[in-house]
């Protein structure tokens, strides 16, 4: 059963002229967790440039940020049969902020994400680690939700942000497998189990490489310390 659109939803119609008032809270808290995202991502900046003081090379690859768009975060509420409200976004949805962070070798990904848990101000709410424990599918990647503060004008509010941590491998496998997850018109197809087979494949021959290429790393490092 679909329920009516609320008009924060009146965001959803592009270039409106007159919006609705409704959808200027809306607009508000989409800015709030958009000051998030700033925060989390500066404190990787910060951590980063601090950690290749140390090393040879940056333990970030590239750092992505993504904010949910009006759209899907009215179908997940409606999928989930939740309240259509902004208290409902705030209380349910923990990946609205979105931050991925993208190294070079797993271990980078651990160093990372504890360095980033033993900060003051960031509160862990949960942590789903598919690097040690994969997807049936394959799939690997270390996810932390987790709470910051973002400092306003007038007050100092808590946001919740996801944060993914991957390899360029991880990364790399997951984009295929993303393709194949939203290709409909393979989902009744034979070619479907053979082509999740092949990436299962993939998934556990890059962990390997990645494992591997750490192994070298070390080696490399172990001998200039000689
Ligand atoms: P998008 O557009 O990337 O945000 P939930 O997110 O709470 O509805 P779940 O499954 O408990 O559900 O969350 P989980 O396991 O932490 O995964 C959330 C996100 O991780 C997904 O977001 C993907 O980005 C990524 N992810 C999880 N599993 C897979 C997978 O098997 N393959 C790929 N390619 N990505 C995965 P969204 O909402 O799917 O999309």
């Amino acid at each position: 059963m679909s329920k009516k659109q609320p008009d924060w939803t009146a965001q959803l119609i592009p270039f409106q002229s007159n919006p609705s008032p409704s959808a200027e809270p809306f607009r508000h808290l989409m800015t709030y967790y958009r000051c998030a995202i700033m925060e989390v991502e500066t404190k990787f900046r910060v951590l980063d440039v601090q950690m290749s003081l140390h090393r040879e090379s940056n333990p970030i690859e590239s750092i992505k940020t993504r904010l949910k768009s009006p759209e899907s975060i009215f179908g997940k509420l409606q999928r989930r049969d939740l309240p259509l409200t902004l208290e409902s976004i705030e209380n349910n949805l923990f990946d609205i902020a979105g931050v991925r962070v993208i190294c070079s070798f797993p271990e980078d990904i651990y160093f990372l994400a504890e360095a980033l848990l033993r900060q003051d101000d960031v509160t862990l709410i949960e942590r789903k680690d598919y690097i040690r424990n994969p997807k049936p599918n394959g799939y690997r990647s270390l996810h932390l939700i987790i709470e910051v503060p973002i400092f306003l004008q007038n007050e100092t509010r808590r946001m919740k942000v996801e944060v993914q941590f991957r390899t360029i491998a991880m990364d790399f496998w997951a984009s295929l497998e993303h393709k194949l997850r939203y290709k409909k018109s393979l989902e009744t197809n034979k070619d479907y189990d053979e082509i999740s087979r092949q990436l299962k494949n993939c998934a556990e021959l890059s962990a390997i490489l990645d494992r591997w290429m750490e192994n070298i790393r070390g080696q490399i490092d172990g001998a200039r310390e000689i």
